[in-house]
């Protein structure tokens, strides 16, 4: 095992990387911006360098500087947690040329999965559902391109090969409408992601957002640690996700995580990832693979008592899983609300000086969060500052569990999302379940305004 571990990340999931990093007892290095010297995690780490100003390219992103901080502090290996450098392979490339371990997928795998058209490729050739298309990049005739689409039938989606997370995709409806969004896409995805290649897919008008969680060592064992429902989100940014997914057949799951594990096994993948589907009318379709550690991971953690970020250095580490499929059962129910520095109406950041910061308890409810009483919300990274986790044996319980968490929680000196989260968890559609990824932008369309 690791004598020393560098985390390179900020924020709750550094703190969260730290904890699992004592538990087994490795000493940690943090590394921080300017901006994030005063942090809890990085006075609680074994060892903290500054690797640069505030601004994320001067620093979480800059490569050289994370990989000097782990020379001088003679760490073993490096954790990139979730954003930042974690699905970067040149990084985890660079981390292992220089002799360190990265706590992640082989670099193979992070391309391989960036790379939107190949991911898919290598998913349906592994048995793993996906959604019908053009299978693979479109070409450049516009006859063709015509054709695909004829065949696949409107609506259609055109989406970047480069994109992901819900950047570079447009819906096309009508063949009229064809050709120049194509095009368009091309551009943009040229543009922002260096890449212009696009492929076509079917477009669901209503799905929910389901994913496998699975674990990969290096020993041909991997297991799926069932599923996560992360349909309630606004623009790509998930709010509440759930564990299991209410009213899905457990049968259909099975086979889906059982598909997965198997991709796994033939791709040789290692570490943790997460399989994304689009489900609708009883079906699932493959549409990315994550291979970082997810924000939501903890619903997981909550549901089968499986700690992902110790079995993310174990495998890293050259060690087996520490479970086989058998010894995974899901118990009970989680909910994780995601809390932002934000205005709860217009959704803009908003940092500043936490004045007040009373956190809630009891059984079932677990908080993820590196924040304190007199923390200065940065105002340079992600609006994220912590996450409420409550579990209890039914869905019901759950629920109940976490409204009374959000009636614990009082902060004061910044604006944050919790009163979202209590309208939420007072909604008769969420209660009820299985509501699709439109959900909530379109409650928000109906709500009121001006009602603080
Ligand atoms: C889709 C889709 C409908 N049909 N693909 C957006 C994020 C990226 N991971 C894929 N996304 C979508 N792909 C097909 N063929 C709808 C979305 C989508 C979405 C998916 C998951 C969670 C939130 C979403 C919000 C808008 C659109």
């Amino acid at each position: 095992m690791f004598g020393k571990i560098l985390i390179a990340n900020r924020g709750e999931i550094a703190l969260r990387i730290q904890r699992a990093c004592r538990e087994m007892g490795i000493k940690t290095v943090a590394v921080h911006s300017t901006a994030d010297v005063n942090a809890k995690y990085v006075r609680l780490a074994d060892e903290s360098v500054c690797i640069g100003p505030a601004q994320s390219p001067l620093s979480y992103l800059n490569i050289p500087a994370i990989i000097s901080a782990a020379e001088v502090t003679d760490a073993e290996a490096i954790h990139p947690g979730y954003g930042f450098l974690s699905e970067n392979a040149d990084f985890a490339e660079r981390v292992e040329r220089s002799g360190f371990t990265f706590i992640g997928p082989r670099a193979e795998s992070i391309r391989l999965m960036g790379d939107k058209v190949s991911a898919k490729k290598a998913m349906r050739e592994a048995g793993v559902p996906c959604v019908p298309g053009s299978d693979g990049a479109l070409p450049d005739d516009p006859q063709e391109i015509l054709e695909i689409a004829r065949k696949i039938g409107y609506p259609v989606i055109i989406k970047a090969a480069g994109g992901g997370g819900g950047r570079g995709m447009r819906v096309v409806r009508t063949e009229a409408a064809l050709l120049t969004s194509v095009n368009m896409t091309k551009e943009e995805a040229r543009v922002a992601f260096g890449n212009p290649t696009v492929y076509m897919e079917k477009f669901l008008e209503n799905p929910r957002h389901i994913e496998i969680q699975v674990l990969s060592d290096s020993f041909q064992n991997a297991v799926y640690l069932g599923e996560r429902d992360c349909s309630m989100q606004r623009r790509n940014q998930k709010v509440i996700e759930e564990a299991p997914a209410f009213g899905i057949p457990r049968k259909l799951i099975e086979r889906l995580g059982k598909r997965c594990v198997e991709a796994c096994k033939r791709i040789g993948y290692r570490g943790a990832g997460t399989f994304e589907f689009l489900y609708e009318n009883g079906e699932f379709y493959f549409i990315e693979m994550n291979t970082r550690v997810q924000v939501e991971h903890p619903v997981t953690e909550m549901v089968t008592g499986v700690d992902i970020v110790r079995e993310q250095i174990r495998i890293a580490a050259g060690e087996r899983l520490s479970v086989r499929q058998s010894d995974i059962v899901m118990r009970g129910h989680a909910i994780e609300c995601r809390i932002n520095a934000e205005d709860p109406f217009t959704f803009v950041p908003s940092p500043g000086r936490v004045q007040q910061w009373h956190l809630p308890g009891g059984p079932g409810i677990r908080i993820d969060t590196h924040v304190y009483a007199g923390y200065d919300v940065p105002p340079y990274y992600d609006s994220m500052i912590g996450k409420i986790i409550a579990h209890g044996d039914t869905r019901e319980q759950a629920i109940m569990r976490m409204r009374v968490a959000l009636s614990e929680l009082a902060v004061e000196g910044i604006k944050t999302n919790a009163k979202l989260h209590r309208e939420l968890l007072a909604d008769e559609g969420f209660f009820q379940g299985g509501t699709s990824i439109h959900y909530l932008e379109e409650k928000l369309r109906h709500r009121p305004k001006d009602a603080k």
